[in-house]
């Protein structure tokens, strides 16, 4: 007992009297890392940089390592894929404006290092299953620009055919896009099991937000995937409110890293692009190792509303929303690794004005944005789907019925 008190009086004591498990906080600036050695000539070398030391929280677990290999070439393509997802998303927002997509629209500006970072540490046979904030993912799991695009706008050019919209996107690594809070985490641990059955090396990430975070369906999922251990991790994009409502507002328990009981969880700076990469590699390590499932928390913001219906300043100052864009934005802060480590050098950057060599952080930004012009372009040219196509994309190709009954008894469409 003597040497339990001694504890407890070294301990952090909350409000309530109760210890507080953690003492101290992650932070989420996006250009905290340092450079810890000189940087090589060639793109393909790796380098070490250190994150800073708040850039992860465990429970259960070790955090991950803070000293990370990276390579100019790993650099520089993941700012060119966070800029394109930006502009791709700005474009989904001038064109929603313009009446032009309608109905539901979630964009993640702001959010691009979980997407970017996710898919830089991951592989083609892993597996990825979110919310409706999906375009990124749709189009770094192997969908096109102009696939999404043409899917917002409702064109036969779209990865739906232009008959699923914004949360309806799919390719072969990627189960979209879910509309109904919650529903893709247990359909997440049910692809863990598939992998798990099939005894494949891989694993799945189930992507929620802190709004569907207190759902009792989320709950189930986490008991069985543990049960079973199912390579499966649960990723918690914490963008600090669902929908209108804050976090502290919905939740008992805001350190969703920890609300797992028997799985660890790690929290994770989802501002950094390089913590974010670094956190997914670790935690797709420890689901492949056999471990079981983890909960991967990232800590990150969403510059726009929930949806284009909601301008995101009711619930939020826009002093806020300023400090995030002008502080700890994770595009921002990767261009400041790269400008400081000399990874495109100031000459570069002039040089790279008119011509085009991919290394260079203007020509990436250039070559961003006629990308999107382009694909915007290519989708509001494409047709808008025919009415027989309203009968095809219901059954799997080959399995559909000899015919199917329309709106009314009299409506039989013979396929
Ligand atoms: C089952 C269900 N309940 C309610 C909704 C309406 N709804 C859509 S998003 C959302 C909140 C989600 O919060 P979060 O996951 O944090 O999303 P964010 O706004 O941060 O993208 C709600 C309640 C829904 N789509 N499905
Ligand atoms: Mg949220």
């Amino acid at each position: 007992m003597a040497s339990l008190a001694r504890l407890r009086s070294r301990l952090p004591l909350t409000k309530s009297g109760r210890f507080a498990p953690f003492v101290r906080s992650l932070q989420t600036s996006a250009d905290s890392t340092q450079l810890t050695q000189s940087i090589p000539e060639d793109g393909s070398t790796p380098f070490s940089v250190k994150l800073h030391e708040d850039s992860f929280r465990a429970y259960h677990t070790e955090t991950p390592s803070l000293e990370v290999e990276v390579t100019k070439d790993s650099l520089l393509k993941m700012y060119k894929e966070m800029v394109t997802m930006r502009r791709m998303e700005q474009s989904a927002d001038a064109l929603y404006k313009s009446k032009l997509i309608r109905g539901f629209c979630h964009l993640a500006i702001g959010q691009e290092a979980v997407a970017v970072g996710l898919e830089s540490s991951i592989t083609k046979d892993d597996m990825v299953i979110t919310a409706y904030r999906c375009h990124p993912f749709a189009v770094l799991r192997g969908g096109t620009v102009t696939g999404v695009l043409g899917e917002l706008l409702g064109r036969q050019v779209g990865m739906s055919n232009g008959k699923g919209g914004s949360m309806h996107i799919f390719t072969p690594n990627f189960f979209g896009g879910n509309g109904i809070v919650g529903a893709q985490v247990p359909i997440g641990a049910g692809i863990a099991f598939a992998q798990k059955y099939l005894e494949r090396p891989t694993a799945t990430f189930a992507l929620y937000g802190d709004g569907a975070s207190n759902q009792g369906q989320v709950f189930e999922a986490f008991n069985m995937a543990k049960l079973w251990n199912l390579p499966c991790v649960f990723v918690c994009e914490n963008n600090k409110y669902g929908m209108g409502t804050s976090a502290e507002r919905s939740s008992s328990n805001t350190e969703y890293f920890t609300r797992g009981d028997k799985i660890p969880g790690i929290q994770a700076n989802g501002m950094d692009i390089i913590a974010s990469a670094q956190a997914v590699k670790y935690a797709r390590d420890w689901a492949v190792s056999g471990k079981g499932p983890l909960l991967l928390e990232f800590v990150t913001y969403r510059y726009g509303g929930h949806s284009m219906s909601d301008p995101g300043t009711t619930y939020r100052t826009r002093e806020e929303v300023q400090r995030m864009r002008s502080t700890q934005d994770p595009i921002r802060g990767l261009q400041r690794y790269i400008e400081e480590w000399g990874v495109a050098t100031d000459a570069d950057l002039k040089a790279s004005s008119d011509a085009f060599p991919p290394y260079l952080l203007l020509a990436l930004d250039k070559a961003a944005k006629e990308e999107i012009d382009k694909a915007v372009e290519e989708a509001k040219a494409s047709p808008v789907p025919k009415t027989e196509d309203l009968w095809t994309d219901i059954y799997y190709k080959g399995t559909e019925p000899s015919a199917m009954r329309g709106r009314e008894r009299g409506e039989v469409h013979v396929y």
